[in-house]
């Protein structure tokens, strides 16, 4: 009685928060926030979580071909052969940085074997080039660069090797080990390690010019190669056609699937187990949606037509324009943009390619820089537990850690943002909350026409980011209706912006 006597003499949110409390009292548990969603299918994992932030990154196909014009060297290239007039590092990462990138990973061993670090197994390397003196090490150099900038850095090591002796005997897998074992002890933080799936045919072979090929799902033991990678580098993700942390998206002209899964179960070309250079690669485009692992795309693309640098292309680096789509198609489809950047003879970007990078960030910037959505009134049809924690304007706030979510039962729903004056937009970001799995599988937009609502995008796969450009449109309430989800929706973002014209 007495607690009733007080509450009337409260007002505003202040009788609101009194009353709740007070309520509450004899059954504190009932009124406290629900739990959070159970997760749904395989989840990321911690270092997932931390590549899904890095989003753009750079390529750095640099190496013996770089100096003999060709993609693919036959291995029996002689190492003073690279010798690059102004190497600088620094131009390099400082360069991928300010236009936006978040790491890079260099070729630190192509298909012919030429090793860009002083490996102590083997003298096909910097270590025989006129480059330094013989004293040179382009990895340490550009880890060094990397660590200045606040780039990422991380290491392409082939599989194949044409200039080794032994490739294709078991020795070869145990010099391939050792290598993997320098890269990642002497160079400080990796945080990707990326395996190519071209293995096997003619080559140099230590002289023997021949062909050969290996048993691709056996002859590297990549289970205990991966193993070793976690032991030496606990925090880096593992790349390659199956995985185990980031799968090749199927094709390397950098786009995702329309719709893109971040789950994946890889299968061989012949349907059986599965290996790198050895899956019905096309479906890494889409992934799996029962997918048996969280194995989300990696869209990797040259700025070039060639991966290695090439004068006669000079005029041929992709436009701003090209690029700002393959953002929105790999990015904006849950995956990342692993933009190759191939330096130059001089062992520097190109102005050419920096001058279409750095047009790229600007739009980017320009683009991304007012998200109309925040401010808005959010409500929702549904709300976990009708708990704020819970609420629509999580998905509008400027974070993506708190999320709108529904009750365990309710798999569709919807989210309506209303503006006090119209709003004009072009483009929605959508993104799940993904640490509890990729959940829906299909929303719809519409806007307010001020007499009915009207449909401006349908989609079916969120996951960590989904980008949509639409026609321009002018409304008051903006409405995302998760249509079907495999458990409730878990919505940590829903964006608005204008796109920014070049
Ligand atoms: C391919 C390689 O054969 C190309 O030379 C290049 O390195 C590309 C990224 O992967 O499989």
């Amino acid at each position: 009685m007495r607690g009733h006597a007080r509450l009337q003499t409260l007002k505003g949110p202040q009788l609101k928060s009194s009353a709740v409390f007070l309520l509450c009292l004899p059954l504190l548990t009932s009124c406290s926030a629900p739990p959070p969603p159970k997760p749904y299918g395989p989840i990321p994992s911690a270092r997932q979580l931390a590549w899904h932030e890095l989003e753009y990154y750079a390529f750095l196909h640099f190496n013996m071909n770089t100096f003999t014009d060709r993609e693919w060297g036959y291995g029996d290239e002689s190492p003073a052969l690279f010798n690059p007039t102004e190497f600088d590092a620094d131009q390099i990462a400082r360069t991928l940085q300010e236009v936006g990138m978040k790491a890079l990973i260099l070729t630190a061993k192509h298909h012919d074997g030429f090793c860009l670090w002083p490996s102590q197994f083997t003298e096909h390397s910097v270590k025989n080039s006129p480059w330094r003196g013989g004293k040179g090490d382009v990895v340490r150099e550009l880890a060094e660069a990397c660590k200045r900038h606040g780039l990422k850095f991380g290491v392409y090591l082939s599989p194949w090797d044409r200039n080794h002796k032994d490739y294709g005997k078991p020795e070869y897998v145990t010099y391939y080990r050792n290598q993997l074992r320098e890269l990642l002890t002497n160079y400080g933080e990796i945080f990707e390690v990326w395996h190519d799936g071209a293995n096997g045919g003619d080559g140099y072979y230590g002289g023997a010019r021949e062909s050969r090929f290996i048993d691709k799902k056996t002859y590297y033991d990549w289970p205990a190669t991966w193993a070793l990678v976690r032991e030496l580098q606990p925090n880096a993700v593992i790349f390659s056609d199956v995985g185990p942390d980031i799968r090749w998206v199927g094709n390397e002209n950098g786009y995702a699937g329309e719709t893109c899964w971040a789950t994946y179960s890889p299968v061989g070309e012949d349907g059986g187990e599965p290996a790198p250079g050895d899956t019905r690669y096309r479906e890494g485009i889409e992934g799996h949606r029962e997918g048996k692992h969280w194995l989300p795309p990696e869209c990797d693309v040259s700025i070039r037509p060639g991966w290695f640098y090439h004068a006669a292309q000079d005029s041929l680096v992709k436009s701003a324009e090209t690029l700002f789509d393959l953002y929105f198609e790999s990015v904006g489809r849950g995956g990342a943009l692993l933009l190759n950047v191939p330096p130059d003879r001089r062992g520097r970007i190109h102005e050419n390619d920096e001058r279409e990078l750095r047009r790229l960030k600007r739009r980017l910037d320009e683009t991304f820089a007012i998200n109309l959505a925040q401010g808005a009134d959010a409500t929702a049809t549904h709300v976990r537990g009708e708990a704020s924690s819970f609420g629509a304007g999580n998905a509008s706030a400027r974070d993506n850690q708190s999320y709108w979510a529904t009750d365990d039962a309710i798999t569709a729903a919807s989210l309506t943002l209303e503006f006090r004056t119209p709003i004009a937009f072009d483009c929605v970001m959508l993104q799940e909350y993904i640490a509890l799995g990729q959940r829906v599988e299909a929303f719809v937009l519409e806007v307010w026409s001020g007499s009915e609502w009207q449909i401006i995008a349908e989609g079916t796969s969120i996951g960590h980011k989904r980008l949509l450009r639409i026609p321009g449109v002018q409304t008051k309430k903006v409405r995302l209706n998760i249509a079907k989800a495999s458990a409730c929706p878990a919505i940590a973002n829903l964006g608005l912006y204008k796109i920014a014209q070049q």
